[in-house]
């Protein structure tokens, strides 16, 4: 579908007609587009924009993933669809390895993935070969690369169930997600949640890595201050008070 960019919701059109096409190429599920519908809802109620408990969330995951010894992005279906190329940035910006890990798993899917991010400028992108496995998650889930996100110290895992998140933290890993319900099981247990839209947050990780690398003492600061749980009430209290004012508008 033709969408002119005048349209006052370009953006979130675009963004639904990519993921449609993915879903006809066999790169995202259509459990996908349920997912993607839950986000856009907590969108709305955020205001489509980044707001100052994301900002400061992204800037510390790329503290995080600057300091690591070995960062991982890990890379699904509608990520890939949305924004591959702000994906591949991004972790060139902070040097993490980049790996297709889905839960809905194929073998072509994942090849899919891995193509799309190498067409977007990735040398390599793990996934294809796994020879390790995520403990405590089960079959065919649970598989991945040994050199990836099995032996990572810092894994970016956006748009994730709460499984898979929890599994990694039980693994000792530092976890970062990117999730636009704050109240997901992942943004719960994750160390930290960006709550914004994946579309944003890539950019931005680029933009504050390239600020922050070599400002050791900068990133220090950052990391020992930046508190998740205060960071999810204060986008709740953002939303509750969004709402608050709708509830004064006269719909007369
Ligand atoms: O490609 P696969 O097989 O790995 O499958 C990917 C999905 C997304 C289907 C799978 O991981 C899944 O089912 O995820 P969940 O449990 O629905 O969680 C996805 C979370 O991402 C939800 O909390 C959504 O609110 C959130 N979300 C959806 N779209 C965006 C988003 N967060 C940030 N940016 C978005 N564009």
């Amino acid at each position: 579908m033709k969408i002119p960019n005048s349209h006052p919701r370009y953006d979130s059109l675009m963004a639904r007609e990519a993921l449609v096409e993915g879903v006809k190429e066999g790169l995202v599920v259509r459990q996908g587009l349920i997912a993607h519908g839950r986000g856009e809802a907590f969108d709305y109620l955020i205001g489509e924009v980044s707001i100052e408990p994301a900002v400061e969330a992204e800037c510390a995951a790329a503290g995080h993933l600057l300091r690591a010894r070995h960062p991982v992005i890990s890379v699904n279906g509608n990520v890939a669809a949305l924004c591959a190329n702000e994906t591949v940035e991004a972790a060139k910006a902070v040097g993490a390895t980049i790996e297709a890990n889905i839960f809905h798993r194929t073998e072509q899917r994942v090849r899919k993935i891995v193509g799309r991010l190498k067409n977007a400028g990735a040398k390599e992108v793990l996934g294809l070969d796994p020879d390790a496995r995520i403990e405590g998650l089960d079959h065919p889930r649970g598989l991945c690369a040994k050199n990836g996100i099995y032996s990572a110290d810092v894994v970016l895992v956006p748009l994730e169930d709460g499984d898979r998140a929890q599994a990694l933290k039980g693994m000792g890993k530092v976890v970062l997600t990117i999730d636009l319900n704050p109240l997901s099981r992942t943004s719960r247990i994750s160390d930290v949640t960006i709550v914004d839209n994946v579309t944003r947050c890539m950019p931005s990780l680029a933009r504050f890595a390239s600020e922050l690398r070599g400002d050791d003492e900068r990133i220090d600061r950052i990391l020992s201050e930046f508190d998740n749980k205060k960071n999810l009430t204060e986008v709740l209290k953002h939303i509750a008070r969004r709402l608050a004012k709708l509830e004064s508008v006269s719909f007369d």
